[in-house]
């Protein structure tokens, strides 16, 4: 499908967007376009602005390309329904790309000149996850380690469905949980979250005790424990497939499986 720009489209917000409307499966969009000036002051875009806002119907992988014709350097964003950025290009690059992973709702996209006008062309590319409850990727069902048991440790298992899809979009949480099958698993609980490729180096480690009696994380010994984790939580996590695994170890050394689940943020 290929569609024109029309101005007045210069946002900032989704009402000042050009709406493309709703994606309900795989498509392929070409948007023709003219960035009738370019210009950034150092701290912003001060040219044409085009600004367009979609919404994905289900979990899916985006591709936004940018080309152009003319001598000038072209920038791209993509955003949320509340103008964050998601994603972007700022450098050089022609095309200009930016992509998530894992995309779901509303989005925007900003297309900007640093400095001379220029007609572009834009790709968005949109496919539908296969299946698997949101996300995208290959989200695996096995665990990608063992739990270890510790000789004289304790019993702890992942309880949070494999391959469950934590929405952190727009501020949302999501809650992990684990169980001590009733053995004595003795704190601090840590909760160790990597993304993909998962690594020592690409995760964060949160510890609980038991004194600690927050709404958004607890650990009893001999029962288990939950964290709600934010966007926030795992904000320096990287992962190319939108998948994240996370697991639970105890004191002792006893730890859950690596369970795999997918993040929309
Ligand atoms: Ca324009
Ligand atoms: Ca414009």
């Amino acid at each position: 499908m290929s569609v024109d720009e029309r101005e007045p489209n210069d946002g900032p917000t989704v009402a000042g967007a050009q709406d493309l409307g709703a994606f309900s499966g795989d498509e392929t969009l070409t948007i023709r376009g003219t960035l009738a000036k370019g210009g950034n002051d150092g701290s912003k875009y001060t040219g044409d602005l085009d600004v367009f806002a979609f919404t994905l119907g289900q979990p899916g992988t985006l591709d936004v390309s940018v080309d152009w014709t003319d001598g000038a350097d072209v920038d791209v964003a993509i955003y949320d329904g509340n103008i964050k950025v998601l994603a972007s290009d700022g450098t050089a690059n022609k095309p200009a790309k930016a992509a998530l992973p894992s995309a779901n709702g509303k989005y925007v996209l900003g297309v900007y000149s640093k400095d001379n006008p220029t007609a572009y062309t834009v790709t968005i590319r949109y496919a539908k996850a296969a299946g698997g409850g949101g996300g995208t990727g290959t989200c695996p069902t096995t665990p990608l380690l063992p739990a270890t048991r510790v000789a004289g440790g304790c019993t702890m298992d992942a309880v949070t469905p494999t391959c469950a899809v934590a929405d952190l979009r727009n501020g949302g949480s999501f809650e992990i949980d684990w169980t001590t099958n009733q053995t004595m698993c003795e704190g601090p609980h840590k909760l160790q979250i990597t993304g993909d490729p998962p690594s020592e180096a690409n995760s964060v480690t949160y510890s609980y005790s038991s004194s600690y009696n927050g709404n958004d994380a607890r650990m009893t010994p001999n029962i288990g424990g939950f964290a709600k984790i934010t966007a926030a939580d795992i904000a320096t996590v990287t992962s190319t497939s939108g998948i994240y695994y996370y697991r639970v170890g105890a004191f002792y050394g006893s730890a859950t499986e690596a369970r795999a689940f997918q993040v929309l943020k």
